[in-house]
């Protein structure tokens, strides 16, 4: 037919394959091909049924993304998809889809149209364009409440997570499963059902449930959709379409399907979920390190370290299979890690996340040890002791004399230098930064920080065992705090000026959390310690200018012993279950300092505490990217999307201010720099992007410059 669709007859059964790898996604010339395929099958006397299947790893993973953009600027009217569905629904012959791998998406809602959908035990089948703030826009929210129910259609199509074959089958989604040769099967089943009548989806009704029921449905479904996808249109969009497949006839469900899709597609949540989607995979490309860069086996690792972050990478290895030591000093503590693992995966099991079995074999791959007896078989270790230079250092030196040449030598610090950390070792190549985040075990950022003598090949290693151990891993050069935390820092700094000036704890965590951040600032400084900032702020004291502005709220509240949630009260009091309540005792001891301070206090409005906190964290990243500590401005959104709460939708820090303009956010940063002084002084590159009217996105470095 075309390079992408294969066409081939086995007597009298037509079997047409996609081949456009790596996923078959719809592309234009995938839906060309099919169209021919069809129209070819259909007309030749010698056919009797048609099976569809792909090649490769998979069915099909949806419509081809990266389409959409055409869409969107009217190049594309983007109906090809549908009258493809339309022809295959209407085919006089019977069609059967033959589904391995993912039948996703547009995937998914081709093999709908189908008479007949058979399935590899080990596919997968699901809607998730609202992952892409968008619904389906195929037909989907029509056709799949039709062979799945309402219930199921409304939480597939509104939470866009894929469901397994057995499930599937159960469900109605799918015919049947083969355990054999599944094109083999399927050509046999086409004989069985050629000349039979033809069952179309859009003709069935019996599953579209009960005005009454629904209604439970959907109020149920939109008060989750509320909740857990806060801000988020798509969810609710969807509901509103499977609804109308349950109160319209198919043709008017399909119109109004279209025009949601439509909605949601021009819409910026969707144009920014894209970005994040096209982004966590482009985070895996370093520009000098081709994909052929040899990498290093791991097959065992080693945590030095068994405090909260120590147990949790621990975790992260054994949840991918990887024997894991974990190594203390004492007794005491090692008990305590094991202790804190064995909690974490009791309540993984209670919350049905892990059956009992995954988690005793979990715990069976991690070994306590209290000495480095065992180390020299090991491929990666990670250190997670104190966050302090000189005991990093004795760490490493003890790890270089113990371990096997080529062995990786990792430190999670979150702040300290790399290569500093390197030079105790003999081995400064073999040396990295792998920064996870709290709780490690869930969290899916994993900072990569290449050190100055970093081989190549550890980076790869490292950037290729992310997708392993399940995170998404970001590479970033060796700068104090490297890119997430000094980021933080001045993100913070306003969050605790504007208190200072005035507003509210709770406004001010109120207005980002309105902005979609999944926690206020200053909340999230009660949960992670206000002491730790506390400490950093005082081995920093000596590098501050004494004529800026710092930030002393925090610190007085830990001299008052209030470090956060540990000690049941920082910006907030906690109750017995770590509630954060409002505390008048903390805006009075606030209205006071400030006025020692001679700052006086004023009515803040919340979008100034948006943009005060946003911005800081928007300038603080043009200097990472302009100093390539990230490799790409969306390497930076990736980095706060999955580790600091970020909202997805909109797309990341350096992205937002894309969308808001640049122009728009340096002339509102240089009005803060003449209000607040140097601290707001605009980053070089934000300015000259935006007196030249261009985006973060549109940025590409000069090749070699950069330290990630
Ligand atoms: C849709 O269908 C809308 C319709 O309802 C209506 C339309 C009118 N398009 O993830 P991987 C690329 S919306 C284009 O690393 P894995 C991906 O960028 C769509 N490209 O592999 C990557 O490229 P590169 C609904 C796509 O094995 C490469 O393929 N469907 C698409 O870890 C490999 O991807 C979805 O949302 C696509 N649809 O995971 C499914 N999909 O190598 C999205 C992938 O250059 N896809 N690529 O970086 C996925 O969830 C995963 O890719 C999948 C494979 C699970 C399939």
């Amino acid at each position: 037919m075309n390079d992408s669709v294969h066409l081939q007859n086995h007597n009298e059964i037509a079997v047409i394959t996609i081949d456009n790898p790596p996923v078959n996604a719809l592309s234009p010339a995938v839906i060309e091909g099919l169209l021919a395929a069809f129209a070819q099958s259909e007309a030749d006397d010698t056919v009797n049924a048609i099976v569809l299947t792909g090649a490769g790893k998979t069915f099909i993973a949806g419509a081809d993304i990266r389409e959409f953009g055409k869409i969107v600027s009217g190049q594309s009217r983007g109906r090809a998809l549908l009258d493809l569905i339309d022809r295959v629904e209407n085919c006089r012959k019977p069609v059967i889809m033959a589904i391995h791998g993912t039948a996703f998406g547009g995937g998914l809602e081709l093999a709908m149209a189908g008479h007949y959908r058979l399935a590899d035990p080990g596919a997968q089948v699901g809607q998730p364009e609202v992952k892409l703030g968008l619904i389906p826009g195929a037909g989907g929210t029509q056709r799949l409440p039709r062979l799945a129910g309402v219930a199921k259609a409304v939480e597939m199509c509104a939470e866009g997570n894929p469901v397994k074959a057995e499930d599937a089958a159960r469900l109605g989604i799918l015919d049947g499963m083969v355990r054999g040769d599944l094109v083999a099967e399927a050509i046999t089943f086409a004989r069985e059902v050629a000349g039979k009548s033809i069952p179309k989806t859009r003709e069935r009704t019996e599953k579209l449930g009960d005005a009454s029921q629904n209604a439970a449905i959907f109020a149920a479904a939109r008060e989750t959709a509320r909740k857990k996808q806060r801000n988020l249109i798509a969810p609710l969009a969807a509901i509103d379409a499977v609804e109308a497949a349950t109160q319209l006839p198919f043709d008017e469900g399909i119109a109004l399907e279209r025009r949601l899709f439509n909605e949601c597609l021009f819409s910026d949540q969707s144009k920014a979920l894209i970005h994040v989607f096209f982004g966590e995979r482009e985070v895996a490309r370093v520009p000098d390190i081709p994909k052929e860069t040899p990498t290093l086996p791991v097959n065992t690792a080693a945590v030095v370290g068994a405090g909260t972050m120590g147990s949790g990478i621990a975790m992260v290895f054994a949840n991918a299979g990887i024997p894991v030591l974990v190594k203390e000093t004492e007794q005491a503590a090692l008990d305590r890690g094991l202790a804190t693992i064995q909690k974490n995966y009791a309540n993984s099991v209670k919350r049905g996340r892990f059956t009992q079995q995954f988690a005793d074999e979990r715990m069976q791959l991690i070994t306590p040890t209290l000495s480095y007896d065992g180390f020299s078989q090991i491929d990666m270790v990670i250190e997670a002791v104190f966050e302090g230079m000189a005991l990093k250092k004795q760490v490493f030196a003890e790890l270089d004399r113990m371990c096997k040449p080529g062995a990786i030598l990792a430190s999670n610090t979150s702040t300290l230098n790399v290569d500093e950390i390197a030079a105790s070792t003999s081995r400064p190549e073999s040396v990295i930064g792998t920064h996870f985040f709290s709780p490690a075990n869930v969290m899916r950022l994993l900072e990569i920080v290449r050190g100055r003598a970093s081989s190549k090949e550890v980076v790869a290693t490292c950037m290729q065992l992310a997708k392993k151990l399940g995170k998404v891993g970001v590479l970033v050069g060796n700068c104090r705090g490297f890119v997430g935390n000094r980021m933080f820092h001045p993100y913070i700094r306003e969050a605790t000026f504007l208190v200072e000036e005035g507003a509210s704890v709770e406004a001010v965590d109120k207005a980002l959390y309105d902005f979609g951040m999944a926690m206020g600032p200053l909340a999230t400084g009660d949960l992670a310690g206000l002491d730790v900032g506390w400490r950093i702020r005082k081995e920093y004291r000596h590098l501050e200018k004494p004529d800026v502005r710092q930030a002393f709220a925090a610190d007085r509240l830990c001299e008052l012993g209030r470090y956060g949630q540990k000690t049941g009260a920082g910006w907030y009091k906690y109750d017995e279950n770590r509630r954060p309540i409002p505390d008048p005792a903390v805006a009075d001891l606030v209205r006071r300092w400030s006025a020692e301070a001679g700052i006086p206090h004023r009515e803040i409005p919340s979008q100034e505490i948006v943009e005060r906190c946003i911005y800081a964290l928007v300038n603080e990243g043009a200097r990472i990217l302009e100093e390539g500590y990230a490799l790409r401005a969306v390497d930076i959104d990736i980095i706060y999307i999955n580790g600091y709460g970020f909202p997805a939708y909109r797309g990341g820090p350096m992205w937002y201010a894309d969308t808001v303009g640049l122009r728009r956010v340096y002339d509102r940063i240089c009005e803060f720099e003449r209000q607040h002084g140097e601290l707001w002084t605009p980053a070089p590159l934000l300015k000259k992007l935006a007196e030249s009217n261009r985006t973060f996105a549109s940025f590409i470095r000069e090749p070699g410059a950069t330290a990630a």
